[in-house]
């Protein structure tokens, strides 16, 4: 008989818990107790330390072939709004960024249907030619993909061409849920999950580092949800290539799922919860971030009770949540993310992409 006293006992003897177990924790009432045992967790492996970076994303593009329906960033090439970033606004961006004290440049876009891989290759030169400090992180599995296919290579050829010019990681996008049948409603000309995971392998495999997002709170149910986390999980074992687990909560505005959201979902409640359970679940993943730009300040704060030990980063322009209607700012200053920290009662750490102690405030 599953309890939450024999999944405490587990989980604080250091054990590993089971799908049934997870799911259980997902429908048990007790918020704060899930919280306290993930807490447990997170404070056995990082202590009282938070960490954020100093980072700025840049969307190149938003043309996208792929138009996923959850998505109100991308557009058709010749629909109002629709754009592209040259090599030149690129570089500007990455000069800003330098000079407000970014180590990471986060870059992802739409799959565009003209731009050669050639243009990709200047895109990371140009970064790192503005400073070799710069770390770039830039590019979803679903773009490796969509990149290997334009430059006509395999993809540990596409990775290879991509580090050589420049590229440091990969960030976790493109996974969202793994379940075949939803994500065929919400994304279906996107790449399939065993597809993600097998380029992912490929990722570590080349000796690049990456992080893994679920986008949660949409058509999905609880079981999909622990699914992804147990195939994620999975993969970990076998690479140890993550660096970091993210929970993407769902903005519905401009999206044809805004009136169908479901009871309980997209809720503060939902996101805790959620958090929580991956913390506890991910018991081979060093870090579970809140990130800020879906959760809001408040709920990301919070989170920091509740198992998460990472707040992202300063973002400065965010795009794809907020053109979704996430009502977070649109950057946050260092200062402010070290003061919400300190105000949750921990230490702020600054952190590099691969998770190296930079500044402790
Ligand atoms: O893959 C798209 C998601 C992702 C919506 O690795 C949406 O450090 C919510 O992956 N509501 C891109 N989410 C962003 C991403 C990310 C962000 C921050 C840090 C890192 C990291 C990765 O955004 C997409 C998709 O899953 N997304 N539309 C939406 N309406
Ligand atoms: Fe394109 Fe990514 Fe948006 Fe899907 S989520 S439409 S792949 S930009």
């Amino acid at each position: 008989m599953i309890s939450f006293a024999s999944i405490s006992e587990k989980v604080r003897s250091g054990r590993r818990i089971g799908e049934d177990e997870a799911l259980f924790l997902f429908e048990f009432r007790d918020l704060l107790a899930i919280g306290e045992l993930a807490a447990s967790v997170n404070e056995r492996k990082n202590g009282n330390r938070i960490f954020f970076n100093v980072n700025r994303h840049i969307n190149h593009t938003n043309i996208c072939v792929n138009r996923c329906k959850f998505c109100a960033f991308s557009r058709a090439a010749d629909e109002p709004g629709a754009y592209t970033y040259d090599v030149a606004e690129i570089r500007n961006r990455a000069l800003e960024a330098l000079h407000q004290g970014a180590t990471e440049i986060h870059i992802v876009g739409g799959l565009h249907p003209d731009l050669p891989f050639e243009f990709y290759l200047e895109m990371l030169r140009t970064v790192r030619s503005v400073s070799p400090d710069l770390h770039v992180k830039a590019f979803t599995a679903v773009e490796i993909d969509y990149l290997a296919g334009i430059a006509g290579l395999s993809i540990p050829e596409t990775l290879l061409k991509l580090k050589e010019a420049g590229l440091g990681s990969l960030p976790g996008g493109g996974a969202e849920i793994f379940n075949e049948k939803i994500r065929r409603e919400l994304c279906p000309e996107k790449i399939s999950g065993e597809r993600w995971l097998d380029i992912m392998a490929d990722v570590h495999r080349a000796g690049l580092k990456s992080n893994a997002t679920m986008l949660y709170g949409h058509l999905e149910g609880l079981e999909d949800r622990i699914d992804h986390m147990r195939r994620l999980r999975d993969l970990q074992d076998k690479t140890g290539g993550f660096q970091v687990f993210i929970p993407l909560a769902f903005q519905p505005e401009n999206t044809p799922f805004k009136l169908e959201r479901r009871a309980g979902y997209g809720s503060g409640v939902d996101d805790l919860k959620t958090l929580a359970i991956a913390r506890i679940y991910l018991d081979n993943f060093a870090n579970i971030k809140a990130y800020w730009v879906m959760l809001g300040e408040k709920i990301a704060q919070v989170a920091l009770a509740f198992g998460v030990n990472d707040l992202d980063g300063t973002v400065v322009e965010e795009r794809i949540g907020h053109d979704a209607g996430a009502d977070s700012p649109q950057a946050m200053a260092r200062e402010d993310i070290v003061n919400l920290i300190r105000k949750a009662g921990r230490i702020p750490v600054e952190r590099d992409t691969l998770y190296n102690a930079l500044r402790v405030y």
